[in-house]
């Protein structure tokens, strides 16, 4: 691995090419701009420059300059964005172009001849490949059902490609799957917020200088986030105070005024005692819970809500439902009104009580705040402490700077994610920043901001696509079984009750065998898949257990728009820089092949890569907002977030999507993402308000870490985005090897020295790596970099250690639930 040269590249194709779409793309407004003039000689020619952007799932969303000289692609740098805060780079967008010509690249169609996993594959053409799997499929729609072919992708590019096997899925009806990545900020969030939006919870990065104290809490941008640690020390220099939340010592800790360490997996008891002190002091925000939150929403005894027909008056009918046409009916929740000493609809409340209700026509209520109240009572900061590891002083400190220098930005993204129970932390963290006002604000935000604000971009439309006629295609499979459960579902033939075949499976923009919990299960259900189609530039782990591989284009040799980052508040746009290398087509192009060859070749919005973004761009928000495809094309970054191109504040109106319109801060109903097979078992009671519910493995007092004492944390590569950019040598020279960080505490009770071999295994499976002594990481704790693959282990697969099981309630691999042991094998060097 590693080797940065391409094999069987046909030099004079990408020349004409280039030389193509030079005239091309000035007739489009994309003329490559010259740069070095002055200095050029009549020998030396200079380099055209493209417009690139960077789509990887690290979601910085940086705008690159693409330096082609002689018909290659030399170099890529940063390219200067309308506002040039955010015009950044890092070590991945400077080695671009390896990627683009590695010797791991797939040149052409090919199939399988020996055993799956083996990685011997034949030369075949795209007539051969398209037409094996569309015969598979067509057989099995015949004899199974449209369902029984799937289409599993993820964010591999958060450019088109994602959308576009979508758009497959719905026209033929196949069952769409993802595996799952980064779910409980949503199962906790959709409730609170309301709908998609949530994925933009945070502020632009830009109105970080605003915040007081910045809590990076689960969150390590020095790694994870580059560009958005650019502005955390910004803010720093400014004077605001950076706290940081996290069992490691990470990379981020050492920027922070205040490291506080905790035990893995208590995150949501340390939020609900920092809330208890916060109420204790009278710190919360009382007129933003009255007045954007349901906190005075009155509860019934057995624990649903007061409505106004509970107090006699007769619902009414509300506008239909426009999806299902079914009329709504509206019976307002009660809340308590100060004022006019009564209970009233919460829209005829002047001052909404939010504690202490006497009794509403015999009934006996409490309200929403009044429940969280209870609940934080027993999280106590000597009772959190124990829990939780940070001393009880630090618990009280914490809550003081909450409450008395805000504005607050507490920044998560995934990190306490991955483990089970994690929404709890979320929406305890939620709870937290809400109840103090911080959301909405400038300087103050609370969660996650992985995402463009909902609407701006035709997801919904391209994900159900109309035909020339104006007609829905049937759209993917109503239902969407879990990757967890892929051997159940073999095994029995049926999910939910319903028979389920599985025949064939197509992975695209996504290496599950790199990147998912649980492989040896997931290599299990791999191969009793009758057909395994996998659609990559690269040869990926994944690819090598493919029947068919489908060779796609690099990110420079199709035009795209990158929309989705936490970074930048700006679309990018993807100039065309070359014709795909080799036999490579775009991902748009081969669905279009795939739809053709099933008989389904009446949809527009396939015909071409332009029809395409056309297609993503057609949204009144974004007519609104003046974005057109041809004035990206033009201008190559627009500021979209904000329709008037002021700085972005996620819920600056206080519009939520819930059915109130207010911050949820009870569940009459849980939300549940996932219910597995075997039924719920959900505890609806503790589900509606903040808890605590300790992880499986993870949590130091399980069972599992009496048998296997190590809690196993996997950490990003600096170096790499997942499993992307491992063929780029320079890159592995700076990580040459996935190794094992251990507390040299721990090492020395185990005999264990820098560099050493060392095993860590548990009943799942076992890994072996060389080990290195990081004072940073708590004791019985390890950390391994994830996004290494087979080949770069001394022996086994970091994945073997993970379950793959998620926790009855988010649809979510735990990659850092995970209990292990650990012991010596060899002597390092
Ligand atoms: N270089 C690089 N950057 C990436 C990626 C990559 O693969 N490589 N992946 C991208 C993607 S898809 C994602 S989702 C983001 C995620 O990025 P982040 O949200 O930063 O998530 P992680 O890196 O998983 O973990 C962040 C921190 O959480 C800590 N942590 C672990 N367990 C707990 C816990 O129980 N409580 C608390 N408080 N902290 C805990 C970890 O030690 C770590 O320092 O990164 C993106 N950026
Ligand atoms: N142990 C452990 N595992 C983890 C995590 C962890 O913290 N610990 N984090 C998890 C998280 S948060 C995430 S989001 C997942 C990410 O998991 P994946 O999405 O599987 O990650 P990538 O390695 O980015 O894989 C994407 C694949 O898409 C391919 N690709 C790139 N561009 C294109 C394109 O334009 N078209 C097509 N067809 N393919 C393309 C790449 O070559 C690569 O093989 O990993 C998860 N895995
Ligand atoms: S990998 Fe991420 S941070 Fe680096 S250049 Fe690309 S988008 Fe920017
Ligand atoms: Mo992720």
């Amino acid at each position: 691995m590693g080797e940065s040269t391409s094999r069987g590249f046909t030099r004079r194709n990408f020349i004409k090419g280039a030389a193509l779409l030079t005239a091309t793309g000035a007739l489009a407004g994309c003329a490559p701009q010259t740069e070095g003039m002055q200095e050029a000689t009549t020998e030396v020619k200079p380099d055209e420059i493209y417009c690139g952007s960077c789509r990887g799932a690290c979601m910085q969303g940086c705008q690159l300059n693409v330096h082609v000289r002689d018909g290659r692609v030399v170099r890529t740098s940063a390219r200067e964005l309308p506002d040039s805060r955010y015009t950044r780079i890092c070590s991945k967008g400077l080695t671009q172009p390896f990627r683009m010509y590695s010797s791991e690249r797939l040149q052409y169609p090919m199939k399988r001849v020996g055993e799956r996993g083996e990685g011997k594959f034949e030369r075949i053409s795209w007539d051969e490949a398209i037409q094996t799997i569309t015969d598979n499929w067509k057989k099995n729609i015949e004899e199974f059902g449209p369902a029984s072919n799937v289409k599993c992708t993820n964010g591999g590019n958060l450019g088109a490609p994602t959308f576009v096997w979508s758009t497959l899925a719905a026209i033929l009806g196949m069952t769409s799957v993802g595996t799952d990545f980064d779910a409980a900020w949503s199962t906790a969030g959709t409730p609170m917020l309301g709908g998609p939006d949530m994925f933009r919870a945070q502020n632009e990065n830009a109105d970080l200088l605003n915040s007081k104290t910045i809590v990076a809490w689960g969150f390590n941008p020095v790694i994870s986030h580059v560009q958005t640690m650019h502005f955390i020390n910004e803010a720093r220099e400014n004077g605001t105070k950076f706290i940081v939340i996290d069992p490691v010592f990470s990379p981020t800790a050492q920027f922070a005024d205040w490291f506080i360490p905790i035990n893995a997996g208590t995150d949501a008891a340390l939020a609900m005692s920092v809330l208890n002190v916060v109420v204790e002091n009278g710190w919360h925000n009382e007129e933003f819970l009255k007045a954007h939150t349901e906190a005075p929403f009155l509860i019934k005894e057995d624990g649903t809500f007061l409505r106004m027909s509970d107090l006699g008056v007769e619902p009414t009918e509300g506008d239909p439902n426009p999806l299902t046409g079914e009329p709504t009916i509206i019976d307002p929740n009660v809340v308590w009104d100060e004022d006019a000493q009564q209970a009233v609809a919460y829209a005829e409340a002047k001052n909404p009580k939010l504690s202490k209700i006497p009794q509403v026509e015999g009934f006996t209520v409490k309200t929403e705040w009044e429940v969280i109240v209870e609940r934080i009572a027993e999280y106590g900061p000597d009772a959190a402490s124990e829990i939780t590891g940070v001393p009880a002083d630090d618990i009280r400190e914490l809550a003081r700077v909450y409450g008395e220098e805000g504005p607050v930005n507490t920044y998560n993204i995934y990190g306490f994610n991955h483990y089970f129970n994690a929404h709890q932390a979320y929406r305890a963290v939620n709870t937290l920043g809400f109840a103090l006002g911080y959301i909405g604000v400038q300087g103050g935000a609370t969660g996650s901001g992985n995402g463009e604000p909902y609407g701006l971009y035709n997801v919904v439309g391209v994900s159900m696509p109309k035909d020339a006629d104006g007609n829905y295609c049937q759209g993917t499979s109503p239902l969407s079984p879990p990757v967890s459960e892929f051997n159940e579902i073999f095994d029995t033939g049926e999910y939910q009750g319903q028979p389920f075949p599985l025949k064939s499976i197509v992975f695209a923009v996504i290496n599950p065998l790199g990147t998912n919990t649980g492989r040896e299960y997931m290599l299990e259900w791999i191969n009793k898949f009758e057909l395994v189609v996998v659609a990559d530039m690269v040869m990926s782990e994944t690819a090598k257990y493919a029947d068919i591989l489908l060779p796609v284009a690099y990110w420079f040799e199709v035009e795209d728009a990158l929309w989705q980052s936490t970074n930048s508040p700006f679309v990018l746009w993807q100039d065309k820089v070359c014709d795909p290398l080799y036999e490579s087509k775009s991902d748009r192009e081969m669905v279009k092949m795939l739809v053709d060859a099933m008989g389904y070749s009446n949809f527009p919005l396939l015909e071409s890569d332009d029809a395409y973004q056309q297609a993503i761009f057609d949204t009144d928000a974004l007519r609104q907002s003046g974005i057109t495809l041809d004035k990206l094309k033009q201008e190559k970054a627009l500021r979209h977030w904000t329709a008037d191109g002021s700085e972005f504040i996620a819920y600056k109106n206080y519009t939520f999507g819930t059915s109130s319109g207010l911050i949820s801060l009870y569940q009459e109903e849980p939300y549940v993402a996932y219910v597995p097979n075997s039924g719920s078992n959900v505890d609806a009671e503790r589900e509606r308000s903040v808890a605590w519910t300790p992880p499986k493995e993870a949590w130091i007092n399980s069972e599992a870490r009496k048998t296997f004492p190590f809690h196993c944390i996997s950490e990003r590569p600096r170096t790499r985005t997942h499993t992307q950019w491992q063929d780029v040598g320079y890159l592995n020279e700076l990580y040459p090897e996935p190794v094992c960080k251990i507390n040299p505490e721990d090492a020395s009770e185990l005999g264990i020295v820098e560099g050493d071999t060392v095993r860590l295994f548990n009943d799942r499976g076992s890994v072996v790596m060389r080990a290195v002594l990081h004072a940073g990481a708590p004791r019985k704790t390890v950390t391994v970099p994830r996004g290494f693959e087979m080949d770069e282990f001394i022996e086994g697969h970091f994945g073997n250690l993970s379950m793959h099981e998620y926790d009855g309630i988010s649809r979510n691999q735990v990659f850092l639930d995970c209990a292990i042991d650990i012991e010596k094998i060899e002597e390092g060097e």
